[in-house]
């Protein structure tokens, strides 16, 4: 009966002036305690509080978020979704994600606008061609789609890019994965948030964490601009602000945060039916359901939380776009932003325990966490309720740093980081 409430509710907020819609999630005053407390309301923080209470029945839980939910890394990412990572650990975590977001918008009773269009990640020198067919073959062994295209395939998809070979970087082939695409950023969070409401979960905004409460090794709970809560657990989940609260617990994270940046045009008719990626000269660039151009390049060099970037790097990213794509070199452009992501040495995340008992960190996505987020959140409920990972993201701790086990996923993040 869940349509129910959308169908009558549509017709009555239309009587009624569109005067008291029911909210989509409850804005309640903090409780005295928690059992887990999520810190971070963006589309991981959220996707981890609805798994705990849907998939573990942990329901007192709350997700304190320092200003709206959304508002940081989920709401100012280019939305491209995929799973063809080298490494096994990674490509399974990823594809897990990938599966869920294949049914993301049912279970969530949730448009999320999930369009598998294929991402095209494209190879301009002999050694991209060897990294992806490297790549699409290991993808290939776990089960995961990938095809190598060659310039005439590519040119059948995409027809206006410049697929001459004098061209300055000629396009000599491509990796493509169909199941790939983009999503709705802000309705990932906005599904999530609603879905874990009704599970219960306390969704606290303007809440912002200024200290980790700590007793005999174990965390007790937070301290707020909201006052002290306390948790017998607590999950961190602050892409672009992990080394922050890290800090404020006594630990150091190895992680760098820098400025990424993107940019939208002014709207055009469908004209680029799938996403295309270029690591070689720093830019990709997909078209919004809206019909504006979406375009991003690599990090800003420099570390910094200002969420703007440097012009420099936008200059260069609308040359190398412009070079595969000249139809475009008169389109303007309508904004540009900045967010801020936390990148670890090997490219890849941090999800699970820290040495403070019940201290759980979840980070270091670094360019590429939005696809992840159904997989990250899954993962990081079941470590949290546990007590200890899942086999899905057993090998992403913070040892590994020490250890050496690293994961290298620097070829697939797609986005030079
Ligand atoms: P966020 O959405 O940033 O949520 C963290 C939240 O924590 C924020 O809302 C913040 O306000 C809150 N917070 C911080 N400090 C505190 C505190 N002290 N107390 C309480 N709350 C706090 N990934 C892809 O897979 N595909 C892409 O195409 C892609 N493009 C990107 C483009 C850009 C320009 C950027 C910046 C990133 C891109 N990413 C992409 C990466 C992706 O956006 C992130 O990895 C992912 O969104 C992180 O999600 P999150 O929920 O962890 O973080
Ligand atoms: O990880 O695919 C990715 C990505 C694309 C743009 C930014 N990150």
């Amino acid at each position: 009966m869940k349509n129910k409430y959308s169908i009558f509710s549509l017709a009555r907020n239309a009587v009624t002036y569109h005067e008291n819609w029911r909210e989509a999630w409850r804005s309640p005053e903090p409780r005295k305690g928690y059992d887990v407390i999520v810190i971070g309301g963006g589309g991981h923080g959220l996707a981890t509080a609805y798994y705990l209470a849907s998939e573990h029945g942990i329901r007192n839980v709350a997700v304190l978020e320092k200003n709206w939910i959304g508002g940081g890394n989920t709401g100012r990412n280019t939305t491209i979704v995929r799973s063809n990572y080298l490494w096994d650990e990674s490509a399974h975590l990823y594809e897990k994600s990938l599966r869920l977001w294949e049914g993301l918008s049912q279970k969530l009773n949730y448009n999320v606008m999930f369009s598998q269009r294929g991402v095209m990640n494209l190879g301009h020198t002999l050694q991209d061609m060897r990294d992806i067919e490297r790549r699409s073959n290991a993808n290939y062994l776990n089960g995961i789609d990938s095809e190598v295209l060659r310039p005439e395939q590519i040119r059948q998809i995409v027809p206006i890019m410049n697929t001459s070979p004098h061209a300055r970087y000629p396009v000599l082939g491509a990796s493509f994965q169909r199941r790939g695409g983009v999503a709705r950023h802000d309705a990932v969070a906005w599904g999530f948030a609603r879905a874990a409401d009704r599970e219960g979960v306390d969704i606290l905004q303007n809440c912002e964490v200024t200290g980790i409460l700590r007793h005999n090794g174990a965390v007790t709970g937070v301290e707020t601009n909201r006052g002290r809560i306390q948790a017998k657990k607590v999950g961190v989940v602050v892409a672009g602000h992990s080394s922050v609260i890290a800090s404020m617990a006594g630990l150091r994270l190895p992680i760098e945060s820098h400025p990424l940046q993107a940019l939208v045009s002014e709207p055009l008719k469908p004209i680029l039916h799938t996403v295309v990626m270029s690591n070689a000269v720093h830019g990709y660039i997909s078209q919004s359901d809206k019909g504006e151009l979406v375009i991003g390049a690599g990090v800003d060099s420099y570390t910094g939380y200002g969420q703007r970037g440097s012009f420099s790097v936008v200059e260069g990213n609308i040359g190398a776009i412009v070079e595969l794509f000249p139809v475009f070199s008169r389109v303007r452009m309508l904004r540009q932003w900045g967010g801020i992501v936390d990148v670890c040495p090997d490219a890849c995340p941090i999800i699970g325990k820290t040495p403070i008992r019940g201290l759980y960190f979840n980070c270091g996505w670094g360019t590429g966490g939005f696809k992840a987020t159904p997989g990250s959140g899954w993962v990081f409920a079941h470590t949290i309720a546990r007590g200890e990972p899942h086999s899905l993201n057993a090998a992403f701790t913070l040892e590994r740093f020490s250890t050496g086990a690293l994961i290298d996923e620097h070829g697939a993040a797609g986005v030079a980081h």
